[in-house]
């Protein structure tokens, strides 16, 4: 049995359609970010990392999002998740997520978490003012580059579409006109017509 933890809106929600995609057992556990529940003392002997998402395995905890994708992928192989027997297909992959979450997520979080980074207030403000501008340049990136068509990988569907899709859907809020992409606006327009994507939402509104 595997347990997700997770919290509604944030980057977790890749993780959880890799899960459901894979028709993996598993429990969707959440964590309260309202409560700074991501810091309590339960949770960070947990994940000490103190972020979402984390992946209970009969193993131990896997944190970071392309760790959790890569290990849903290679363990429900009958379900096409990931090239996992062709190096260079999987290494395609594995560039796509950390694309996505060492420099995308980042952008997107120097929007709302600079004290990360710095105590300069000026500075925080100065990072938000910017975002916009580092989130477009990213998408500008991954719409005429990076997403091969109609999937990110090309013809087949992987967890990196999962991932896209968690991220095209922070556009808006973060000041940037997803019209400006329409490859990666039809991608989360299909994305969100598939069943497990349409089962996770579900269950984060109920
Ligand atoms: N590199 C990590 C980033 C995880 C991360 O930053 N998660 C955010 C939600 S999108 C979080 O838990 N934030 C809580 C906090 O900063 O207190 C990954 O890709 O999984």
């Amino acid at each position: 049995m595997l347990t997700l933890f997770y919290s509604p809106g944030s980057c977790s929600l890749a993780s959880h359609i890799a899960l459901e995609e894979a028709g993996a057992s598993y429990e969707a556990r959440r964590v309260d970010f309202s409560v700074q529940q991501q810091t309590s003392a339960d949770f960070l002997a947990l994940n000490p990392k103190g972020r979402v998402p984390a992946l209970v395995t009969d193993r131990g905890v896997i944190t970071e999002t392309p760790a959790i994708l890569a290990f849903v992928a290679q363990s429900f192989p009958s379900a096409r998740l990931a090239p996992v027997n062709d190096p260079f297909e999987f290494a395609r992959l594995q560039a796509f997520n950390s694309y996505l979450c060492a420099t995308v997520h980042v952008a997107h979080a120097h929007g709302r978490r600079g004290y990360r980074w710095t105590d300069d207030a000026a500075a925080i403000e100065a990072m938000k003012a910017k975002m916009p501008q580092t989130m477009a340049a990213c998408f500008e990136l991954i719409e005429t580059t990076l997403l091969a068509g109609p999937w990110v990988l090309g013809a087949a569907y992987s967890v990196a579409d999962a991932y896209l899709y968690t991220m095209a859907g922070w556009l808006e809020a973060d000041g940037v006109d997803p019209g400006r992409f329409p490859k990666v606006l039809d991608h989360r327009n299909r994305m969100a017509d598939r069943p497990a994507v349409g089962a996770v939402l579900a269950t984060l509104q109920g």
